[in-house]
């Protein structure tokens, strides 16, 4: 898990201090005609469970192998096929048919929640069939929640072969498939938990769920406007599993990815149990009535609104074993009106400091080796203690990568020179995920914790605050000689600056 430092590059350069306010936007009016709900109501409430208690029960297990194998049985033509499904989130580059509904996942905009929920939705309704057991319902992996619970359960991981259908090869900096835990910062969720507002509506702001847009995008699946759990932990789950799961047009072909999202499901439901103001978008129409198409269990074409996804128990016919994530009461799903109100802004005052040279052209080129950039900390850090209310987000901005080899990078704060990176170690602060990011877009990590944490350990000294970029050290060994590696490292991730934001 841990990896040699061969080279270290150190770049200081200039810091500087800036004062910005984000803007606050209105909400346009867009109405729709829209097709009848799809989802037939049988009565019946399936309950999702976690992963680990599912698999105490072999005939679980077997159930979900063999809906899973009898999928991958089926011609990619078939709507209720394992590709086909697959190939609703993205398709692989060399496909060059377009089927029906194929490609059409939504990232980085307000339509992540509702849209992942119906495509699981109807997945789960093809699985059961294809199972022959008429009780299954998808399980949820909750990775968050206890040290245990952060490895990937076993029936995913042996036997470690295609005899198994729930196998898939899988690994970045660590190895997932021999049972390491995934890291805590890769799995954290309370800071998304903080935010109240379902939707933002400006260029870097935060919010929950994600940027409003008036449309939906078509074709292209990558958007800049992430609300904060689909950063973390949906996106750096997706890159620190890799293989198949670390890029949006093969995520879908790893079972796992049933189970990550999920579990992102329910932690959409435990965010609105909340209170405090925490709501969906429902005075938003375009997010209430945009359509979106899918197959049920018969390979016949449907279509859901995000008004028909409210309520899962009493429109969708699922719960969570999770008592957190359910409602006390049956709520019935808001009325025809709509709002007209600007529900929900993001302002908020930022400090700033650039890790990068401010308006000189730089491009920042990721390699084998690891990259440290420093910035001098300023009261950003330094001087004052981190408050709970306050916020402290990396941006690395002008992101370019290859979108067919998102290579994932670890990132550290701090990391002392002559101390080997460890992503379970205090100085670990997530993954750079590169995960449905567009070309030249920005990433941004939330670094408040791992901050607090240094701090309290006193692990936050001297004047300056570092970021150390350390490549993935299983990618590394996949390949044979360091002549490819090198090859496949050098300039395969590149950006133009750094900073850092104080809310
Ligand atoms: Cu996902």
């Amino acid at each position: 898990m841990s990896y040699e430092l061969s080279r270290r590059q150190v770049l200081k350069l200039a810091g500087f201090l800036s004062a910005g306010t984000a803007a606050v936007g209105s909400v346009p009016i867009v109405s729709r005609f829209f097709a009848d709900r799809a989802n037939a109501q049988t009565g019946t409430v399936y309950v999702r469970e976690n992963i680990y208690t599912f698999i105490q029960s072999p005939q679980k297990v077997e159930a979900l192998r063999r809906g899973i194998q009898v999928m991958k049985s089926r011609p990619d033509t078939n709507p209720t096929s394992w590709i086909y499904q697959a190939n609703m989130h993205g398709i692989p580059s060399g496909e060059t048919r377009r089927l029906t509904a194929w490609r059409t996942c939504q990232h980085g905009t307000f339509y992540f929640f509702p849209w992942h929920r119906m495509y699981l939705y109807y997945f789960e309704r093809i699985l059961r069939q294809a199972s022959g057991d008429p009780n299954l319902a998808l399980p949820y992996w909750n990775y968050s929640d206890s040290v245990e619970q952060r490895v990937l359960p076993s029936p995913f991981r042996i036997p470690a072969n295609s005899t198994n259908p729930l196998y898939s090869d899988r690994g970045s900096s660590i190895n997932v498939n021999q049972g390491d835990p995934l890291p805590e910062a890769d799995v954290r969720y309370a800071d998304a938990f903080q935010r109240t507002n379902f939707f933002h509506t400006s260029d870097g702001g935060r919010s929950f769920g994600g940027r409003r847009v008036t449309e939906a995008n078509a074709n292209t699946h990558r958007a800049n406007g992430y609300g904060d759990l689909e950063r973390r932990p949906h996106n750096g789950i997706h890159s620190r599993i890799g293989g198949l799961m670390g890029s949006v047009p093969t995520a879908a072909r790893d079972p796992i990815f049933w189970l990550h999202h999920a579990n992102i499901d329910r932690l959409w439901e435990r965010w609105l149990r909340l209170g405090g103001g925490r709501a969906n978008a429902t005075t938003n129409s375009d997010w209430m009535n945009d359509v979106f198409t899918f197959f049920d269990e018969n390979g016949t074409q449907v279509q859901l609104r995000g008004r028909d996804v409210l309520d899962t128990a009493g429109q969708l016919n699922y719960l969570y074993d999770d008592p957190l994530s359910r409602r006390n009461r049956s709520v019935t799903p808001s009325s025809q009106s709509i709002d007209t109100s600007t529900q929900q802004t993001d302002t908020s005052t930022q400090q700033q400091i650039a890790m990068s040279a401010n308006d000189r052209q730089l491009t920042i080129v990721l390699s084998d080796a690891p990259l440290t950039l420093s910035a001098p900390a300023q009261d950003l850090v330094r001087t004052r203690a981190l408050t709970a209310e306050s916020a402290l987000t990396l941006n690395i901005t002008g992101v370019e990568y290859n979108p067919d080899n998102p290579i994932p990078y670890d990132i550290y704060i701090n990391l002392p020179e002559g101390v080997a990176p460890d992503p379970y170690g205090p100085y670990y602060a997530g993954i750079l995920s590169l995960f449905s990011l567009p070309q030249r877009g920005t990433f941004r990590l939330d670094i408040t914790s791992t901050v607090r944490q240094l701090q309290r350990r006193s692990l936050m000294t001297g004047d300056f605050i570092s970021v150390t970029f350390v490549p993935p050290y299983r990618e590394l060994q996949q390949e044979r000689s360091t002549q490819d590696r090198q090859a496949q490292l050098q300039g395969a991730v590149r950006f133009s600056g750094v900073t850092l934001t104080r809310e």
